[in-house]
């Protein structure tokens, strides 16, 4: 700190009072020695640097400090409140802390205090121990939130209101009893307290205050509350003659497309539809057009939504809103799901439906689509701005059309210049397939956890986000859930992972991979114009050795699923009213499958001889390693109908995989794909197709013109015929 003082002071002619120091403050009482010292420690470097540099300002941020106590919201605010007044009278001019976190130094009660200063001071070795003991006995909350019950003490109305908002289960039952009880009929505890209840946890998502997984954690409070009255509703109808369940504010029919396996998005889209007090029909997966239209004729749907994954969806979701426009249907349609884009919606959905055609990109924005399109006047408004938005968007299209494309033939001349070397080209220590089931406990330590807090919607890189300033809790509950799910999945082998993979002897023949046992993959190639740029017009072709190399190289493949059993455990939950385990089985099985794929591509990378140790668990997230593994749909290869090749290559179907006319891989948590070993291997976009090349891509491949234009549709640069 002294030497960037002086530099900036005596060198650079700054004030000292534009100088901030902002030294480190970590979590104290976590168990490890190391640690015990870290807020002593900044309070005499906060002393030392307003020794040392006059008139500079020292900041910090709080909250780490009291980590180890997170859940524990009396136990944190009595550490802050106490760290910050010690570290003020040593000089800190200012510090980063949630308000909501502080308490009057004063107010901490004495027992409280002296275990804290000791945490604060490190001033008896056993002053985490009494801390952590001492922490569960403190009112409001002791290490685990929900040893908290003085909320049990309020009105039913209220316990159902608090039961919904924290997604509590346990007593929902008997309260749900107790307050139909108190109420003429059962309809109406659902319409009284628990449609308010649900109302404020919409309007808290509404506003950014609760998070989608405490949102769903609501959802099944609410069913659950809901399932339990129904057979009182059903008794008094039987009785009186009385119809009707509850009543919504409006009713959509869910779907992810024929060919499409995933439903992760549309479930958790149809739970925030229903918090919201709208039905959802979800007829799942793989559900043709004339199924998902008929639903909603016959059940007098508001709203029809279509959800998908993977690029061949697109192409059905057209034909769906085709078939829309014949029937002479009048509902809005909505448009979600990973492979799906406000642009595609644009140029290819929308004007083939006269009716309003939304793309929604993510579920925080589903229910006040839903509301609008409900509301005459405000739809009228929304159709107005899509179709003026959506015109723009193929206008934007249009001209990025127009940016003429190298003819095919220059591409391939312009290919990755690659020197062949033998070094380069190692021969792996097997040729052929063989099976490979990892237990699951050895593929849950390499889970990318960043990607299942992004399937919640939760935004930011694990770890950190478990110390996010907004969602972290949420993260950190989440979190847990997850690996206590996880716990019990590994235990009692509720899931299973198991694939195929091998290294078979190859070489390039033009844009052709073609292998020693016959089998051809055939490689697109970008033909974007670089002008004077000599960046090369890449394939992946590029990356295996071609004959006149006179060199024997090898390309590697492989499936693997993780998701065998996940349809039934999900399928459990659900019928118990958990969609929020349901979720969290699936979107864990997928993990896990991604997981799976980057241990077996260690393990391959090992075998083909050109990875010698064992990467840490980071590199493997970070993919930092020699190789790839493009997957077919991916944008090096888009091509979903060559998973046909592949599987005729690996037959998978030994490991329990199947593929969807579609091409999608059954169970849902699946992923399979190419390996390729040469250092200059990476990962591109093949771009847009010109005609020529997906004439002589038709003809390599013995699909006709027709076919790979439908296959490679979202790549085109022209309108086929
Ligand atoms: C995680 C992931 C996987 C997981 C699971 C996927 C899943 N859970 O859906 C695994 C590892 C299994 C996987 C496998 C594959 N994947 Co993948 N995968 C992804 C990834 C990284 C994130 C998808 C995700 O989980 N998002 C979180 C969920 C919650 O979001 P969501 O499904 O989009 O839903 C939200 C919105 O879309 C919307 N929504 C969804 N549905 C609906 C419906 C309605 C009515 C409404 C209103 C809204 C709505 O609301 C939802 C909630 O917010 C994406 C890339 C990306 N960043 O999107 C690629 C991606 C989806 N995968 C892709 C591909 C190609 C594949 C594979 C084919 C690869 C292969 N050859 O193995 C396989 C196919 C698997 C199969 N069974 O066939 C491509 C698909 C595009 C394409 N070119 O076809 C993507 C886009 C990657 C890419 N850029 O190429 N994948």
């Amino acid at each position: 700190s002294e030497r960037a003082y002086r530099l900036l002071v005596d060198e650079a002619g700054y004030e000292p009072a534009d100088i901030i120091f902002d030294p480190n403050i970590l979590a104290i009482a976590t168990g490890m020695d190391e640690h015990a010292d870290f807020a002593k420690a900044f309070i005499e470097a906060t002393r030392e640097i307003k020794r040392r540099c006059p008139g500079s300002h020292v900041s910090g941020g709080v909250s780490n400090l009291s980590f180890s106590f997170r859940g524990n919201e009396p136990v944190r605010r009595a550490i802050h409140s106490a760290f910050l007044y010690h570290a003020i009278s040593a000089g800190l001019d200012m510090a980063i802390v949630n308000a909501g976190q502080l308490m009057v130094y004063a107010d901490i009660p004495s027992d409280l205090l002296q275990r804290v200063e000791d945490i604060v001071f490190n001033r008896r070795p056993d002053a985490t121990e009494r801390m952590v003991t001492f922490a569960e006995t403190v009112k409001g909350g002791g290490l685990a939130r929900e040893l908290d019950l003085t909320w049990r003490d309020s009105s039913v109305q209220e316990r159902l209101s608090h039961a919904l908002v924290h997604g509590i289960v346990e007593f929902i039952e008997a309260d749900t009893e107790e307050a139909r009880l108190q109420y003429p009929r059962p309809l109406e505890v659902i319409e009284g307290p628990l449609m308010d209840g649900m109302k404020v946890v919409g309007d808290l998502f509404g506003s950014g205050k609760m998070f989608l997984p405490q949102v769903v954690k609501s959802a099944r409070a609410m069913k659950q509350a809901v399932a339990y009255l129904e057979p009182f509703m059903e008794a008094e109808k039987e009785a009186a003659g009385l119809g009707g369940g509850p009543s919504h504010q409006g009713r959509i029919v869910t779907a992810t497309v024929k060919g499409d396996v995933h439903d992760i998005g549309k479930n958790i889209v149809g739970v925030v539809l229903g918090c919201n007090n709208y039905e959802v029909i979800d007829l799942g997966v793989m559900v043709p057009a004339e199924t998902i239209l008929d639903t909603a004729e016959r059940e007098g749907c508001d709203v029809v939504g279509l959800s998908g994954l993977i690029t061949p969806s697109l192409n059905e979701m057209v034909n769906v809103a085709k078939e829309m426009q014949r029937r002479g249907m009048d509902l809005p349609l909505l448009i979600g799901g990973a492979t799906t884009s406000r642009q595609h919606t644009a140029v290819r959905i929308a004007p083939e439906y006269t009716q309003p055609t939304v793309h929604v990109i993510d579920a925080s924005r589903v229910a006040g689509v839903m509301s609008t399109l409900l509301d005459p006047a405000r739809k009228a408004e929304l159709d107005a701005a899509n179709r003026i938005d959506q015109e723009r968007l193929r206008q934007l299209h249009a001209e990025k059309e127009r940016t003429p494309l190298l003819p095919y033939r220059v591409a391939i001349q312009r290919r990755t210049p690659i020197r062949w070397r033998a070094e380069d080209v190692p021969a792996p220590s097997f040729t052929g397939i063989r099976a490979a089931e990892p237990p699951l406990a050895a593929l849950r330590d390499v889970i990318d956890w960043t990607f299942f807090f992004t399937a919640w919607e939760l935004k930011g890189r694990y770890p950190q986000i478990l110390d996010h300033p907004d969602h972290g809790q949420a993260a950190r509950d989440l979190f847990k859930d997850a690996n206590e799910l996880l716990d019990e999945i590994v235990e009692r082998e509720l899931l299973s992972a198991r694939g195929v993979y091998g290294f078979i002897p190859a070489q390039a023949e033009g844009d052709d991979i073609v292998l020693s046992n016959g089998v051809v993959f055939p490689m697109l190639r970008q033909q974007t114009d670089h002008g004077d740029d000599p960046k090369p017009n890449r394939s992946l072709a590029d990356y295996v050795a071609p004959p006149e190399s006179g060199l024997r190289d090898h390309l590697g493949a492989f499936a693997v699923t993780a998701g065998i059993g996940a349809d039934e455990l999900a399928g459990s939950y659900e019928g118990a009213n958990d969609d929020y385990r349901a979720i969290m089985v699936k979107a864990l099985a997928d993990r896990l499958a991604e997981a799976f794929a980057e241990f077996l591509h260690e393990q391959a990378r090992r075998e083909w001889g050109y990875q010698a140790e064992t990467l840490a668990p980071e590199d493997l997230v970070e993919e930092r390693y020699r190789g790839i593994r493009p997957a077919f749909g991916y944008p090096a290869c888009p091509d979903h109908s060559q998973k046909r090749t592949l599987f005729r290559l690996l037959e998978p179907e030994s490991a329990g995989l199947s593929l969807t006319e579609h091409g999608a891989m059954l169970p849902a948590a699946s992923v399979s794909g190419l390996y390729f070993a040469h250092p200059e291997a990476r990962y591109f976009n093949v771009g847009r197709l010109g005609k020529d090349q997906v004439e002589d891509y038709a003809r390599r491949t013995g699909q006709s013109l027709a076919e790979s234009e439908g296959w490679l549709r979202s790549n085109l640069a022209y309108e086929p015929a």
